[in-house]
């Protein structure tokens, strides 16, 4: 059987951001595959890649991309598929320009757009998990165990370092 989730990335420089995706969803039991494919150098891969999504079983794909972050933006208007993307942090402008190259989708092609860097490629995971888990108990119920040990584990009162 094919994987649950697509982790896409622009590049292999977005790799050390998009694993923070994919230690959650090992940490979650969902299963993934990983591929770099970009938007400018590897357009033909992308359409692939998009058409073919929904049949081989996909149901959500974290896109990750750095400054001009066309990637997700593209890859949500050739799948119906849930497409969450990921800002990924740049040198000269900080990844403001990944969000806004991201976000500002026009009506009609939805790109759910997590924070920059690594933050948000870890909650990019955490969004694909409650995806499927309105359709699978043992992962809503693993979602809801993990989200209870992270509140656990803060502190109530501040300590000095
Ligand atoms: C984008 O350009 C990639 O997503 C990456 O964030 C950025 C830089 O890529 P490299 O020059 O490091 O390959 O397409």
């Amino acid at each position: 059987m094919g994987a649950d989730v697509g982790i896409i990335m622009g590049s292999q420089s977005d790799w050390p951001t998009l694993k923070e995706a994919a230690l959650v969803l090992d940490e979650l039991g969902v299963s993934y595959e990983t591929r770099i494919v970009s938007a400018h150098r590897t357009p033909d891969r992308l359409w692939d890649y998009g058409k073919t999504a929904a049949d081989r079983g996909l149901k959500a794909i974290i896109a990750g991309a750095g400054g001009a972050a066309h990637l997700p933006g593209m890859m949500a208007s050739k799948t119906r598929i849930p497409v969450i993307g990921v800002p990924v942090q740049t040198r000269a402008l900080s990844g403001v320009d990944s969000l806004y190259s991201i976000v500002q989708m026009p009506k009609g092609y939805p790109v759910a757009t997590m924070a920059i860097g690594a933050a948000g490629a870890a909650n990019a995971g955490l969004m694909a998990a409650a995806i499927l888990a309105i359709s699978d108990r043992a992962l809503a119920e693993r979602l809801d165990a993990w989200r209870t040990a992270l509140s656990a584990s803060i502190p109530e009162e501040p300590v000095d370092e």
